[in-house]
């Protein structure tokens, strides 16, 4: 029978990493992003390698366009056993009472509001089966705030509240909740942040080796993974020389 995983935001970065390592893994895929050409090329990769690949493409921000999406599945591919709530972004540094409104809007809708559409969208028919895995990828940002951060670091509480939210709601069945909190991981995640300024992006991991979306793939995979009875229900991965969201040692 096939294993199924959904992945938002697997254009790139954690997303993209976690499609090649649940692929790997036995798992066909149901890929999902906004931009439809990235998602293409990754498809004939993987499907090259004997993954059957499905691409959906939408903003997770629109909610009629997700509903649209995942109820175009078919018998065949709308048995979700792993749903990856992936799809992020952060938006500048500012402080809290100079920010961009528009840019609070963006966070909010997609790390938060996003996060939540997909989880009802799929999580009844894995409560309806008795089986599931939903991981939502959170941050070491929502454990505390850090300079800059305040709109972003909320977000990731949100989505704390709502990992810790559901795992109660689905307490009374076989679907696992996992809140998995990163570091600092090199992704596309500091261009966008920095609105394309690639030298602010990468003096984001000077001094550091930071985390691959390998790495945070490989956690992801083992938490869906563990023995039936094994609910790993939240996970802090940093890099070994960051301490916190606010410490982090560099070699000068
Ligand atoms: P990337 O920028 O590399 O990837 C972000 C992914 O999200 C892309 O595939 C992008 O695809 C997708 N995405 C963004 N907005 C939307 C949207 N509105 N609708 C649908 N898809 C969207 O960053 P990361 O891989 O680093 O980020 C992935 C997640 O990990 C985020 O939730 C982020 O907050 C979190 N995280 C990242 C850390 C880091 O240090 N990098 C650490 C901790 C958590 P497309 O543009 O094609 O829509
Ligand atoms: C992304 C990690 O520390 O840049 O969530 O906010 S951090």
């Amino acid at each position: 029978m096939k294993k199924i995983a959904l992945i938002t935001g697997a254009t790139s970065g954690i997303g993209e990493a976690c499609a090649r390592k649940f692929a790997e893994g036995g798992y066909d895929l149901i890929l999902t992003a906004r931009r439809e050409e990235k998602l293409a090329e990754i498809k004939a990769e993987l499907e090259a390698r004997g993954t059957e690949v499905k691409t959906l493409a939408f903003d997770v921000r629109d909610t009629a366009a997700a509903k649209k999406a995942i109820d175009s599945l078919d018998e065949e591919w709308n048995k979700i056993n792993v749903l990856i709530n992936n799809a992020g972004l952060a938006l500048g540094l500012d402080k809290e009472y100079e920010a961009k409104p528009e840019e609070w809007d963006a966070m909010i809708d997609t790390n938060v509001k996003g996060l939540l559409t997909m989880t009802r969208l799929v999580v009844p028919g894995m409560v309806e089966r008795n089986d599931g895995n939903v991981i939502n990828i959170g941050s070491v940002a929502g454990d505390a705030a850090y300079a800059g951060g305040n709109v972003y670091c909320a977000t990731k509480a949100a989505v704390k509240a709502l990992s810790d939210g559901l795992r109660i709601d689905v307490a009374d069945t076989a679907v696992r909740v996992t809140n998995l909190k990163p570091g600092l991981v090199e992704t596309n995640f500091s261009k966008v942040r920095f609105h394309g300024d690639n030298e602010r992006a990468d003096n984001v991991y000077k001094g550091i080796k930071p985390l691959t979306g390998a790495d945070i793939a490989d956690v992801a995979f083992y938490a869906a993974s563990a023995p039936k009875h094994v609910q790993i229900a939240e996970v802090l991965i940093l890099a070994t020389h960051q301490a916190s969201g606010s410490v982090v040692h560099r070699e000068k």
